[in-house]
C-alpha cells in the first residue's frame, strides 16, 4: 500500500493511496480522530482505517495532481557514512577528517544529523536546490525511513540529502552548512508501507542525472551494501530523542559520482527504490 500527498482539486492539501487501477483514491479525514498522514501511521492497524476512509468515487488520475512531500510536522534526520563508498568519497574530500570518517564507519554509535525540517523539503516534481555559495554538489540517493512517535518503523519512501561537498570537504565542521538549507532534501513520491516493501537484501537503488538529452551520471547500489542494520540506526537516533509526531531517517547513501561530477542548475535527478518508486526533480541554484 503506497501513501501519498497532493494538492486536491479544491487546494487543499489531500491524502491518498495510489491505485494501480484507479490512480489516486483520496482519504476522507473530515470525521474521526484521524485528521493527518501522521496520525495514520500512528496506528496500530492502519489497513482497515484505510479502508474506512478511502472515497473511490473521487478517484484522481495522478498525472492531474502536484504531488506533495509526504511529510507532515516530521524532522528529517539522517545517517551518514553507512556504506564503504560513502566513506571512501569523505576520506578523499577531506584530509583533515579522513580519520573521523574511518572511525565512525566502524565504530557502534552511527554518524546521525537533523537533515531537515519539513519546510526545507520538497516533493516529487519539485527542485531541489545547489547552495548559491557553493561549487561541487551532489544528489545523494537514499532509502528513508518513516517512523511514527513510538519509533515503529511504519513505512519507507525515497529521499535525496543533497550535499554540497566543496563546504563539507572544506571543513567537517561545515556539515550542517553542506547539508542544511532551503530545497536541500527532496522526499517522495509516496511512502510505501513496511508490509509491502520487498525484501529487505532484494532491495536497490538507481540514480539518474538527466542534463538536456544527455544521461551525464548513472549508478546504483543495494540495500544488502549497507554496513549497518535499520533497527540499528532506528535505535541510535531514539536514544535520549523524542518524537512527537514521527521522524523520517535517511540511511545514507551508497552512491557518490567521482570527483569530476557537480550537479548544476537545469539538470534533471531521477532516483528509482524498488518497491516504493522513482522520485524526479529538477535543479536550481541560488
Ligand atoms: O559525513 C558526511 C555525510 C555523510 C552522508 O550524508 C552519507 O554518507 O550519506
Ligand atoms: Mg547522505
Amino acid at each position: 500500500m503506497k501513501l501519498i500527498k497532493y494538492l486536491g482539486r479544491d487546494g487543499r492539501e489531500t491524502v491518498g493511496i495510489l491505485s494501480e487501477r484507479q490512480g489516486i483514491v483520496p482519504l476522507r479525514f473530515e470525521t474521526g480522530h484521524v485528521k493527518s498522514l501522521a496520525d495514520l501511521l500512528e496506528l496500530d492497524e492502519i489497513l482497515p482505517t484505510i479502508d474506512f476512509l478511502r472515497d473511490d468515487n473521487n478517484a484522481v488520475s495522478l498525472d492531474a495532481v502536484k504531488l506533495l512531500p509526504p511529510i507532515d510536522q516530521q524532522e528529517v534526520w539522517a545517517a551518514g557514512v553507512t556504506y564503504k563508498r560513502s566513506k571512501a568519497a569523505r576520506m578523499e574530500e577531506s584530509e583533515a577528517a579522513a580519520s573521523c570518517y574511518d572511525r565512525v564507519y566502524v565504530s557502534p554509535r552511527p554518524e546521525l544529523f537533523l537533515k531537515a525540517t519539513p519546510h526545507r523539503v520538497v516533493g516529487h516534481g519539485g527542485a531541489i536546490r545547489i547552495r548559491s555559495d557553493s561549487c561541487w554538489n551532489v544528489p545523494e540517493p537514499e532509502l528513508t525511513l518513516v517512523m511514527n512517535s513510538r519509533m515503529r518503523l511504519v513505512g519507507m519512501t525515497v529521499g535525496n540529502d543533497v550535499s554540497s561537498r566543496d563546504i563539507e570537504g572544506e571543513n567537517p565542521l561545515y556539515l550542517p552548512q553542506a547539508k542544511v538549507y532551503n530545497e536541500s532534501c527532496s522526499l517522495g513520491p509516496c511512502i510505501c508501507l513496511i508490509e509491502s516493501m520487498p525484501p529487505r537484501e532484494e532491495i536497490q537503488i538507481r540514480l539518474r542525472v538527466v542534463r538536456g538529452k544527455e544521461t551525464v551520471y548513472q549508478g546504483s547500489t543495494a540495500i544488502s551494501e549497507m554496513a549497518r542494520t535499520f533497527e540499528d540506526l532506528i535505535h541510535w537516533l531514539g536514544r535520549d530523542n523524542s518524537f512527537p509526531c514521527g521522524v523520517m531517517l535517511m540511511t545514507g547513501t551508497g552512491i557518490v559520482p567521482d570527483r569530476e561530477f557537480t550537479m548544476m542548475s537545469g539538470d534533471h535527478v531521477e532516483i528509482d527504490i524498488d518497491g516504493i518508486g522513482t522520485l524526479r526533480n529538477s535543479v536550481v541554484q541560488g
